[in-house]
């Protein structure tokens, strides 16, 4: 029986490629979208990978339960994913009410339309490292205590909790993901691997001479898109229900981060780094670093892509767009 995957947030970077996971692996991919004037812009990450046409779109939005409720009927998914969100950390303090219905309370909505349509599917809620925030713990595992620092690891936390709850009170298959940062050269531009990829492209082409970055002393877990949707995956496949931390078990400073970045085409950080009090946070998260044993021992997962290896593929992919 060909297995049915339903997928929220399917246009952004991990929408894409664990779309293109599932279907390598032989599901029907249904894919959530909201209904936008730009689709032909939405789905340039589908089209990236080459599944845009083998992933059926269903007109959708996260805060409005009757649609999910359509949508769930007519995937009739043996899997859900849940990977929409306002992602964006900076834009939460923005706009923290739009952040609360989509990234917080949308995820019930989503759990709400598995219980009515579909109660024997498998949920699958992408939490976040952010939700450590200013950390109790060295490195955090899914025992550490929670302290967020922004509109977005609030709403989270609440999408975590909420998908614990509805485990606990109504046995739905739930399980909770807290993904540390995990980019890909389908990143989205606005975060910090990304913009610094897309700069360092720029200035090498004479395009740009300066890159203009916040605090480039925070630290991050970063691993790769590609490595952390493969763990989304196997969480769904376990008898049991569970909540897994995925990272690399490595943290690493924004600055160090860049020095790759601008070493891969033989440029210098200190000629182009300007520090712009501009992207500086109301709150920041200074430090994160996962410990991803329980996901190493139970579901056999491990990153196979560093984070040098990564950084140099999206600096790779940024000089051939701007060439192209
Ligand atoms: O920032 C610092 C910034 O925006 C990383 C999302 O996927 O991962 C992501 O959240 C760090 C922060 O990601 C700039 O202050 C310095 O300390 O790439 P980011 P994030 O906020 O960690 C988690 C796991 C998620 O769940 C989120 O959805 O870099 N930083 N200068 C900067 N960050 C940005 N964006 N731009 C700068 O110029």
């Amino acid at each position: 029986m060909t297995k049915r995957a339903l997928v929220t947030g399917v246009t952004g970077q991990d929408g894409a490629y664990l779309s293109q996971l599932l279907l390598e692996k032989g599901y029907e991919v249904y894919g959530v979208v909201r209904r936008s004037s730009h689709f032909g812009v939405a789905d340039h990450r589908l089209r990236w990978l080459g599944v845009d046409k083998d992933v059926r779109i269903l007109d959708g939005n996260l805060s409005d339960l009757s649609s999910l409720i359509r949508n769930v009927e007519q995937a009739k998914p043996d899997e859900v994913y849940n990977l929409a969100a306002q992602s964006f950390v900076a834009s939460s303090w923005q706009q923290p009410i739009l952040t609360g219905n989509i990234t917080g309370v949308g995820v019930t909505n989503v759990l709400e339309a598995v219980r009515i349509a579909a109660p024997g599917a498998r949920f699958y809620q992408a939490s976040s490292s952010e939700m450590y925030g200013k950390i109790q713990e060295a490195a955090q595992s899914e025992t550490t205590p929670f302290y967020p620092r922004s509109p977005y690891a609030v709403a989270k936390l609440y999408g975590h909790w909420i998908t614990v709850n509805y485990r606990e009170s109504f046995g739905l298959h739930a399980s909770s993901g807290i993904l540390f940062n995990h980019e890909s050269p389908l990143r989205g531009i606005e975060f910090v691997t990304r913009k610094v990829t897309d700069g360092v492209a720029r200035i090498k082409r004479g395009l740009q001479s300066e890159l203009r970055l916040g605090n480039i002393d925070a630290k991050r877990d970063w691993g790769h898109a590609k490595d952390y949707v493969r763990a989304m995956w196997l969480m769904l496949q376990q008898d049991v229900a569970d909540d897994y931390v995925v990272a690399t078990g490595l943290t690493t400073t924004v600055r160090d981060m860049c020095k790759i970045a601008f070493e891969h085409v033989g440029l210098s950080i200190d000629d182009h780094l300007v520090i712009d009090p501009a992207f500086f946070r109301p709150a920041e998260v200074d430090v994160l670093l996962g410990n991803p044993a329980k996901a190493k021992a139970k579901l056999g997962w491990e990153p196979l892509i560093s984070l040098d290896q990564m950084i140099r593929e999206m600096v790779d992919a940024d000089l051939a767009r701007i060439a192209g």
